[in-house]
């Protein structure tokens, strides 16, 4: 049994729609604690450096606008298994295709038809969440 964090982002779109308290009720209904939790506006750096791996792909500049578009609320959760078990809550990256039951399956989409706006983000490897509650929370 191991303990393991994960970086969680409410993307501007959920905290737009004030979805922010729902995400955060599902990861704590699961069984996963928080750790952090705050509310910000994301700033250029992090952003490029949080999606290195998506720069050059067609995209990446829209997404990168989208996530400096309004707050973000960033998460760092605890649990065993919380990394892949988070990705499981979030469903998949595209809100139509992400299974009822998920985040982004239930409420994944209000009226855009942009697949950025996928309400949150997820760590999908531990060596991601190490990388990535480093860069949003340095003090962890
Ligand atoms: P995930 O967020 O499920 O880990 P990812 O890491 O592949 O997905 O991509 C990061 C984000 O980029 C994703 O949440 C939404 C956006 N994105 C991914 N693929 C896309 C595409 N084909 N068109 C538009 N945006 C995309
Ligand atoms: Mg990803």
């Amino acid at each position: 049994e191991t303990i393991e964090r994960t970086l969680i982002l409410v993307k501007p779109d959920g905290v737009r729609r004030g979805l922010s308290g729902e995400v955060l009720r599902r990861v704590e209904a699961k069984g996963y604690t928080l750790v952090a939790v705050d509310l910000r506006d994301a700033s250029p750096e992090v952003l490029a450096a949080h999606y290195a791996e998506h720069e050059g792909k067609p995209f990446y500049q829209p997404l990168v606008d989208f996530m400096l578009s309004g707050k973000i609320l960033a998460v760092v959760a605890e649990g065993q298994g919380v990394i892949p078990g988070f990705r499981s809550l979030a469903g998949a990256t595209d809100p139509t295709a992400a299974a009822p039951g998920t985040i982004r399956g239930d409420l994944g989409r209000d009226w855009g038809l942009k697949v950025q706006q996928n309400l949150v983000h997820g760590s999908d490897s531990p060596e991601s969440a190490a990388r990535e509650i480093g860069l949003w929370f340095p003090s962890l």
